[in-house]
């Protein structure tokens, strides 16, 4: 749902531009130095990026999913470490609180994720438990007005930065699958909480990772998000459905750039006494990566119509993800392909991206998991 296309139109424009003007020129500069420089950061906070889904009310600009798969579309065509910055706080550091949070948790905390004030980071998977979430370990003791942390939480994206975690815990040990798992809100500065290093990674250079360590970890009991143990698993589930289209979206802009940076390179480049891209053997790479793009691209807005409209997108959310992420992932390849060895060279960015986006078949769900979300929905859906 676009809620008033003229409105919303001027703020794609800026974001466009901003990506345009802004980001683009430092890309190389940020993997070098696997820094967000600081201006950067604080123009995000002025154009309202860290807050683009919280609720109005909370002081961010409450984009519905269309909204915002639309404005991921724009984002999307640059360095994907620029949108990790914030994204968290939209997405998967900061709707467990959206979706399930108590009024008070949203009141205490919603309005200084919306302003960039706080980065949230979502701290799910553990050094055994990827995949299989429902097996994770951490333990969370109820302890009078308490609860006890220990476990460690493993790959947590913008984890050295953040200033509150959504940690998810196991509260009932008789229960060894989902049902047992409870979430928390957690403040960095909690006594027994400490970071392992910066993670050393194949891309994405300027957004960080790294384990959350929790060691007799005491947080207040009011930290439970809902005040509910026992559903932290579902908060958890319904955070990466929205969290998957908003990949799926990523992917989809990055695509963009990509192709466009290979149409144009095709264009450029003279062989045989003519730009490559008049060879039908490269026009077919370029086709190929255009109706992808096209296929990714209507099956995110789809997914995000039918998010608004109040369906459960769990599969759709799924088909997405791995749809467009794989498309990503042989888009990269032709990019790299069509520009020939420029395009094994870090100065040309295209090897970059395709560093950058193999993340994308991952997080999140890996594409394997997407196809058994799909997979299961279908048998479940069948059984009646
Ligand atoms: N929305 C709401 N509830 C959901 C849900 C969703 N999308 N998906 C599952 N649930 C509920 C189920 O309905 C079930 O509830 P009941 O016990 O009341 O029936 C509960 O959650 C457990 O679901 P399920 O039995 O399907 O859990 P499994 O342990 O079999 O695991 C998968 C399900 C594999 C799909 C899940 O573990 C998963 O998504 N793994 C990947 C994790 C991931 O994406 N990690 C990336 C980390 S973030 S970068």
């Amino acid at each position: 749902m676009i809620r008033d296309q003229e409105t919303f139109n001027i703020l794609l424009d800026t974001i466009a531009r901003f990506v345009r003007e802004r980001l683009v020129p430092i890309e190389n500069e940020v993997a070098e130095t696997d820094r967000i420089p600081d201006d950067i950061v604080a123009e995000m906070k002025a154009l309202g990026l860290f807050g683009l889904c919280i609720p109005e009310e909370y002081g961010g600009m409450g984009l519905t999913m269309e909204e915002e798969v639309f404005a991921t579309f724009e984002i999307g065509r640059t360095s994907p470490a620029f949108r990790s910055v914030y994204a968290t706080n939209n997405g998967i550091g900061g709707q467990g609180i959206v979706i399930d949070g108590t009024a008070a948790q949203k009141a205490h905390y919603l309005p200084r994720l919306a302003s960039g004030e706080i980065i949230g980071s979502f701290a799910l998977t553990e050094p055994d438990a990827g995949s299989d979430a429902g097996s994770l370990r951490a333990r969370a003791v109820r302890d009078g007005d308490h609860y006890v942390l220990n476990g460690t939480k493993r790959y947590i994206t913008n984890a050295p930065e953040a200033s509150i975690y959504t940690v998810m815990a196991r509260t009932d040990p008789t229960q060894r699958g989902a049902g047992g798992i409870s979430a928390f809100v957690v403040e960095r500065g909690a006594p027994g909480l400490s970071l392992g290093h910066i993670d050393k990674k194949m891309g994405q250079k300027g957004a960080h990772t790294c384990d959350v360590i929790f060691e007799n970890c005491r947080i207040p009991a009011s930290a439970l998000i809902g005040g509910r143990e026992g559903v932290g698993f579902k908060t958890a589930m319904k955070v990466l459905d929205k969290g998957r289209i908003n990949i799926a979206a990523t992917c989809v802009g990055v695509s963009q750039r990509m192709l466009d940076d290979a149409l144009r390179y095709a264009l450029e480049r003279q062989q045989f006494g003519k730009p490559i891209a008049e060879f039908q053997l490269v026009q077919a790479m370029l086709a190929d990566s255009k109706t992808e793009i096209y296929a990714a691209r209507s099956m995110v807005i789809d997914a995000a119509r039918r998010r608004d409209e109040g369906y459960d997108v769990s599969t759709e959310a799924a088909c997405a993800k791995l749809f467009a992420s794989e498309a990503c992932g042989r888009i990269a390849d032709r990019a790299v392909q069509i520009f020939g060895g420029a395009g094994y060279l870090a100065e040309y960015g295209i090897e970059r991206f395709y560093r950058d986006v193999r993340l994308f078949r991952i997080f999140e769900g890996t594409s394997q998991i997407q196809q058994l979300v799909i997979a299961r929905n279908m048998i479940r859906e069948f059984a009646g």
